[in-house]
């Protein structure tokens, strides 16, 4: 990237200009005065030092979105310590990764994707950071990561994390939102305590109702008193065993980008229930009502309807497990290769095992058994494999679909919502055999 000075003549990145101060960026170089002005354009200035930046004048600057960063300069720099993720959105990061990928029966911190909705917290020290547990709690508590280590259980657990919003690319008519395919979905091994020992040690009051998540990320405008995201949970769901107050993934320190040093994971839920940067844990009466709690944001219709028809707000309730889901990890979509195909996955299915995975390599019109393991612990994915024999060359396609402890199927056909969430339609990949 070009090391030229931005319009403040002190700025040499770009992202570190709109990742210091986003709206002072946003009004130097589009002219706008708050970040929601969609209006800004590039002038001035502005146009002048982007055009620099990028080597080239910019002949449609003024069709740019205000905010918008130029996708030359939307490279790997955000993506440090990632290997292979498809970045969708650099301000605010969210990457996926590509289902080959993620192969692996623990997924490394490397391929875990990323999916913020603010910016993350800069220079953490993991030495300081404490986490508060307060409201309707008899005890509130401050903790170091130190304290919570000493005082109660640690753990280590596999424990898979999807975004709600994983398979909004396939969605007709679109849904507005991050693009994911397929790839937003992880299972790392997390390190950590338990929520509800915790929950337990400050005492829950008899009248709670919801938890209410708070993490150390800055809302996309800047202003230090908007929260990206806070979402929470039922404290009945908050009280089961598999959810953790993570401090390490994979045996190491979390990726700065999936939370580090404190978050949680709340397995089998929308991943937006597994705050990152983990600051501060509330017991409320009430259902929680933070950013990304109401309206639309994590919630579905609370009925079946058509692809493209209206909802009303009222109508929508929030999400709480995901679907039963597979995913096929090998052979890679768009592979050639022998008759002999070792088809692997994994599957899943939000708060129940699965019990089936078949694979079809004839159009669904026959299905055959994959071999299945069991969770590794309660909260992660299953390894699915299939050996293969394919009866010529040609070109195929290994569709996988899964059935889960409560006899539900994967569908063939998405079961269409406005925002685009829960997508868990059959996982297909194209395969020549030469
Ligand atoms: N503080 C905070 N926590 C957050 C988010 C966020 O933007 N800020 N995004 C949530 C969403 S929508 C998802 S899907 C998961 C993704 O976790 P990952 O980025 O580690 O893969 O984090 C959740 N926790
Ligand atoms: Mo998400």
């Amino acid at each position: 990237m070009a090391k030229d000075h931005g319009p403040t003549g002190e700025s040499p990145d770009i992202h570190e200009f709109f990742g210091k101060d986003p709206v002072e960026a946003d009004r130097a170089f589009f002219g706008r005065k708050t970040y929601s002005d969609r209006r800004g354009f590039l002038k001035g200035t502005g146009l002048a030092t982007m055009a620099a930046m990028l080597g080239a004048n910019i002949p449609f600057h003024r069709n740019m979105p205000g905010g918008l960063i130029p996708a030359a300069f939307a490279s790997e720099d955000v993506l440090v310590g990632k290997d292979g993720l498809t970045l969708l959105n650099d301000r605010p990061v969210n990457a996926e990764t590509p289902p080959h990928l993620l192969d692996d029966a623990i997924t490394p911190t490397a391929r875990h994707f990323i999916r913020n909705n603010g910016i993350p917290p800069e220079n953490v020290d993991a030495g300081t950071w404490t986490l508060t547990i307060d409201g309707l709690v008899d005890n509130p508590m401050t903790y170091s990561i130190a304290d919570l280590k000493s005082k109660f259980e640690v753990v280590t657990t596999a424990l898979a994390i999807e975004c709600g919003g994983n398979g909004r690319a396939f969605f007709n008519p679109p849904a507005k939102g991050n693009q994911w395919t397929y790839g937003a979905v992880a299972c790392s091994e997390w390190t950590g305590v338990r929520l509800k020992d915790v929950l337990n040690a400050g005492g829950v009051k008899s009248n709670v109702v919801y938890t209410a998540h708070v993490g150390a990320d800055t809302h996309l405008s800047g202003d230090p008193d908007k929260l990206p995201i806070s979402r929470g949970v039922p404290i009945a769901k908050a009280m089961t065993d598999n959810i953790l107050i993570a401090f390490a993934q994979n045996g190491g320190n979390l990726h700065p980008n999936n939370g580090a040093p404190l978050r949680l994971v709340v397995p089998g839920w929308p991943g937006s229930c597994s705050q990152k940067w983990l600051k501060r844990i509330y017991l409320r009466d009430v259902v929680h009502d933070g950013p990304k709690m109401t309206g639309k944001a994590y919630r579905r219709p609370n009925r079946r309807v058509e692809p493209g028809e209206k909802v009303e707000t009222e109508d929508f309730v929030i999400i709480e497990r995901m679907p039963v889901k597979s995913l096929i990890t090998n052979p890679m979509n768009g592979a050639t290769g022998g008759r002999s195909v070792e088809v692997r996955g994994h599957a899943w299915s939000g708060d129940r095992t699965v019990s089936v995975v078949d694979i079809s390599y004839d159009f669904g019109a026959t299905w055959m058994k994959a071999e299945l393991d069991a969770p590794v612990n309660d909260g992660a994915w299953q390894n699915f494999r299939a050996n293969v024999e394919l009866p010529q060359a040609g070109y195929y396609e290994i569709w996988a679909r899964a059935t889960d402890s409560a006899g539900v199927m994967q569908p063939h056909a998405i079961d269409w919502n406005p925002k685009g969430y829960l997508n868990n339609t059959m996982h297909r990949v194209a395969l020549r055999v030469s």
